[in-house]
């Protein structure tokens, strides 16, 4: 392809979406040459089934990926494969993120849900679905991974740890275009001196946070930063050092919340105009809190309808859009294309996730009822990955379906939600993807029965 058409063939805006359409043109795997770089993506369940295995593929870490080691470092997220503090901080962690450990986070949640609810109720007009989502979930992450409240609910302003992560993000993914002459631009536009100041003060916060957590450790612990600082690497009897920690925090910051948030925002989405779906979840809410909405710990495992309304709206619009893998050795995939050792390629779930071959003709519908059980069974397990594969998958994905669980059963249980009849999905691509500029409008519901708590 001559250079100019690569360059207008990679749409600036909306990368991904474009990536996943030309899959669904010309087939499950394609690659493109651009400013010289080789790029493959996949979008065929049976080939994404070949490059997850751990036994030949491994995580990539490709530039977009290495663009933010500078904030996170060997976090667990931007860790190269074989770097020691991945290993040390998996086995320190992986306990803290089992469904069982939840329980120590639940009631956490429920308050911050119910904040949202409570600003909801005090501020009747509508509002932007993912910029509120975003508030849940950052709230969420900073109590229950490290004791920060940023107060989203409750203050007027915003706290400043907020832009400074938001525009070093941003600043970040501009990097990731190859347009000749940034640095000198950057340098000149005072862009990189801002972000390397929002950087210094990302890492002031978090190293703060840290230091007063271990002069004032607290008897039980509760969070992610109380087991990062207590546990041991049962392999090396070591502990994090707060260097890794502050990395970890930042990760869990980056990784953990646009995400979850994105992924809630769709679902409203998704629910509002999909009303039957939405009364089908809302009868199940309904069972189990026929009078009150004090949601128990043992209560989201019950919410198996609204599960599947979750993880429906993450098969259309995985928010993490995708993840590199590369050969661990020299290969073939689909029996024909070779691979040398360190090549990498991107799996698109976009378009993993629409695979005719796995989820039929009417792979782009909402059908909830897809995850019930005898269809997940009789389905190969490879078509769904939205929270990555093997060993370096999402080590957060109880938390966030825990969180979205309740988050989704609790607005259910107490708002009707009304969008705007004029919307159409715009799908904006930012870290994640997210509907961009989609505006609910909620309404409390009738009480059948006792008073709210
Ligand atoms: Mn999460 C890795 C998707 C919520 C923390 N996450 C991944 C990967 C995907 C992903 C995909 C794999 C990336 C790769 O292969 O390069 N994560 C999600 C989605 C949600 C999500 C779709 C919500 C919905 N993630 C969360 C939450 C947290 C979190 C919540 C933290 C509290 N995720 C991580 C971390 C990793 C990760 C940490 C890196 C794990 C590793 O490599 O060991």
């Amino acid at each position: 392809m001559p250079l100019i058409g690569d360059i207008i063939g990679l749409d600036p805006v909306k990368p991904m979406q474009n990536t996943a359409r030309i899959l669904g043109e010309i087939g499950p795997i394609y690659q493109r040459r651009i400013l010289g770089m080789r790029l493959t993506f996949v979008g065929g369940a049976q080939i994404a089934a070949e490059v997850n295995d751990d036994t030949t593929w491994q995580k990539a870490m490709p530039r977009p990926l290495q663009l933010l080691r500078p904030i996170a470092e060997d976090g667990l997220f931007t860790a190269f494969n074989d770097e020691p503090n991945w290993h040390k901080a998996h086995a320190i962690l992986a306990p803290a993120f089992t469904q069982p450990s939840m329980r120590s986070y639940h009631q956490t949640m429920v308050d911050v849900v119910n904040e949202m609810c409570h600003a909801w109720d005090e501020r009747p007009e509508d509002f932007d679905a993912a910029a509120e989502m975003t508030k849940l979930a950052l709230e969420t992450i900073g109590r229950c991974g490290f004791g920060y409240r940023f107060d989203s609910f409750t203050r007027s302003d915003v706290d400043p740890l907020l832009p400074a992560l938001k525009d070093s993000l941003g600043y970040i993914q501009t990097q990731g275009v190859p347009i000749p002459g940034r640095k000198v631009i950057d340098a000149l536009t005072g862009r990189t001196r801002q972000h390397e100041a929002n950087v210094d003060y990302m890492f002031k916060v978090v190293d703060d946070v840290i230091a007063d957590r271990q002069a004032h450790p607290h008897d039980e612990p509760r969070d992610l930063l109380d087991l990062m600082l207590t546990t041991k690497d049962p392999e090396t009897d070591e502990q994090l050092d707060a260097r890794n920690v502050r990395n970890q925090i930042l990760t869990f910051l980056v990784a953990g919340h646009e995400t979850t948030a994105s992924a809630l925002a769709f679902a409203l989405y998704l629910l509002a105009t999909h009303p039957d779906e939405a009364t089908k979840a809302r009868a199940e809410v309904d069972a189990l809190w026929p009078t009150d909405d004090a949601v128990r710990f043992e209560d989201v495992a019950k919410l198996r309808t609204v599960r599947r309304v979750i993880d429906e709206t993450m098969r259309l619009w995985p928010t993490s859009p995708g993840y590199f893998r590369e050969a661990k050795q020299d290969t073939v995939i689909d029996g024909q294309y070779p691979f040398k050792q360190g090549e990498w390629l991107m799996v698109v779930l976009q378009q993993v996730h629409r695979d005719p071959a796995v989820w039929g003709d009417d792979a782009d519908r909402f059908r909830p009822d897809r995850f019930q059980s005898d269809e997940v069974r009789a389905r190969p397990g490879h078509g769904y990955k939205p929270f990555g594969t093997g060993l370096r998958a999402c080590i957060g994905r109880q938390f966030a379906y825990h969180e979205m669980i309740l988050a989704l059963a609790t607005i259910l249980h107490r708002y009707d939600l009304v969008a705007d009849p004029d919307y159409t999905l715009d799908v904006a691509e930012q870290m994640t993807l997210k509907p961009a500029g989609f505006r609910l409008a909620v309404s409390r519901r009738e009480r059948r029965g006792a008073s709210a708590p």
